[in-house]
């Protein structure tokens, strides 16, 4: 078994991180085996990576983490340039700000799924949930405002796959309402055809 052969992929089901990093793995046919695991995750997760998170990518010698660190590697791990496409340096900032929204969005929903309420005086002068919220929608203009065929060079991109894990995951947990923005739209759409997106798809919430 060479090195390749026995990297391995933590993830949850519905977690759309791990949904972008699984679909990359079948999109770029790479040796990499997908290991899911129970949520709640176990206080000994804590273990294998600091954030106590998935998705983790392990390798002979190397435990790989957060998304965007994995998706680098499995980049790296392509034989050959292959759609969807990625440049590191220079789709650094798009793919990071779609991750940094997913993060947001997520921990907006876990708040309304751990049942939290205020419990004293609001000294922050926002709600945390609605501020991620609006974060998730300015992101959204700004996408559609730069957003030809792609959000990227006119080609398909790591950022587009990003992009409609994420929103795909706040649309079906929040209900979150985007499609007007009608570039967005369209990337989504042609996605969803994939059959990587039918074959990794995202199963319906379960507590
Ligand atoms: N910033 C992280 C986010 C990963 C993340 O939010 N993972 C969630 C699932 S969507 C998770 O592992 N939740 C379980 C937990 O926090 O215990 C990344 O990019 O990988």
């Amino acid at each position: 078994m060479d090195e390749l052969d026995s990297a391995k992929l933590f993830y949850i089901e519905g977690s759309p991180f791990a949904r972008l990093c699984r679909i990359l793995i079948e999109e770029w046919h790479l040796p990499v085996k997908s290991i899911p695991l129970d949520h709640p995750l176990p206080d000994d997760y804590f273990e294998i990576t600091p954030t106590g998170q998935v998705p983790v990518l392990k390798t002979v010698g190397e435990t790989i983490f957060p998304t965007s660190q994995i998706v680098e590697q499995l980049w790296a791990m392509t034989e050959e340039a292959t759609e969807p496409y990625l440049d590191p340096l220079a789709d650094r900032q798009i793919l990071a700000v779609i991750l940094e929204v997913g993060n947001f969005l997520v921990a907006a929903q876990q708040q309304v799924w751990a049942g939290l309420e205020p419990v004293g005086e609001n000294v922050l002068g926002y709600n945390p949930r609605d501020r991620h919220i609006l974060r998730g929608q300015k992101t959204l203009d700004w996408l559609e405002a730069q957003a030809g065929d792609w959000l990227i060079r006119d080609e398909p991109n790591v950022c587009d796959y990003a992009f409609a894990c994420i929103v795909l995951w706040a649309e079906s947990r929040m209900g979150a309402q985007w499609r007007d923005r009608k570039k967005l739209a369209s990337i989504v759409d042609k996605l969803q055809e994939r059959p990587s997106f039918k074959k990794i798809a995202l199963a319906p919430y379960s507590a």
